[in-house]
């Protein structure tokens, strides 16, 4: 296998995933079950032998208690984190806030999968009064205004995210370091497309499940190599009970179903 390791970590279940909630930059914390997912993935780790030596991590609670929890858990607290808002879940805009199963009854299937799932449709803008606007929140404040995305299709999260992954994510990688990144649905999306070169037209059916650990084995230019049991379209193979995670990536594609 390569000679490089990369883990990518979706948080545990938040407190909007459980009321199946858009939730983009809101800073929702991990439910109870969120925070067992958690530990859950640092077991499943320390059950892989994997010994981290450096971590990235949004600068969104959920996904940074979910990385102390799994660290706690490899009993690798110590290690160096760096926390960047690169790293963020891809902004919903105005759809954040909202039920995901009413607003496919209010907008229709295919509509919800473009905003949801599609590679360059964005959801609409928030709006300027919108509690939720980034603007309001004191972590966004050293960001540039020009910067502060008011709503973010996968295509325009990878313009954030593969410039920090490139900078200074993979000066680690090519270090040698073992590296953890506990992260969100959709940055990670964005890191899978951008390491495995998903094509456009098959990203739509790319779902990554809370709490699982991702492992990639990348080759020397940092390329991933295929590994034994990986799921459809990554290279990377997910850590524990092929099923229990192949339920919890269906879970994730149908939780928009209008009910
Ligand atoms: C979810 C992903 O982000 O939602 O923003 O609602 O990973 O931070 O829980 P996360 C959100 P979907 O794109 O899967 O609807």
């Amino acid at each position: 296998y390569g000679t490089h390791t990369l883990v990518l970590l979706r948080h545990g279940e938040s407190e909007w995933n459980l009321e199946n909630r858009f939730t983009g930059w809101v800073d929702v914390d991990v439910s109870e079950k969120g925070a067992q997912e958690a530990i859950n993935a640092g077991r499943l780790m320390h059950e892989a032998n994997i010994s981290l030596d450096i971590a990235f991590t949004s600068y969104q609670k959920r996904a940074i208690k979910t990385l102390n929890l799994a660290l706690e858990e490899l009993d690798a607290l110590w290690i160096p984190v760096t926390k960047s808002w690169k790293l963020n879940e891809r902004m919903y805009g105005d759809l954040q806030g909202l039920n995901k199963a009413e607003t496919t009854q209010k907008f229709g299937d295919e509509q919800v999968t473009k905003w949801r799932r599609s590679y360059a449709v964005p959801p609409p803008p928030i709006k300027d009064d919108n509690p939720y606007h980034p603007k309001l929140d004191p972590k966004y404040k050293n960001i540039p205004k020009k910067q502060l995305p008011l709503s973010e299709s996968l295509a325009t999260t990878i313009d954030r995210v593969l410039p920090f992954f490139r900078q200074t994510i993979a000066p680690q990688l090519r270090k040698g370091k073992k590296v953890l990144i506990a992260a969100h649905g959709n940055s990670l999306r964005a890191l899978v497309k951008i390491l495995d070169n998903v094509p456009e037209d098959k990203i739509v059916g790319l779902n990554i499940p809370t709490g699982v650990p991702l492992v990639y084995r990348l080759n020397r230019n940092l390329k991933p190599v295929e590994l034994p049991g990986h799921a459809e379209l990554i290279s990377g193979a997910y850590l524990g009970d092929p099923e229990w995670v192949q339920a919890k990536i269906s879970g994730v594609k149908n939780q928009a179903k209008a009910r």
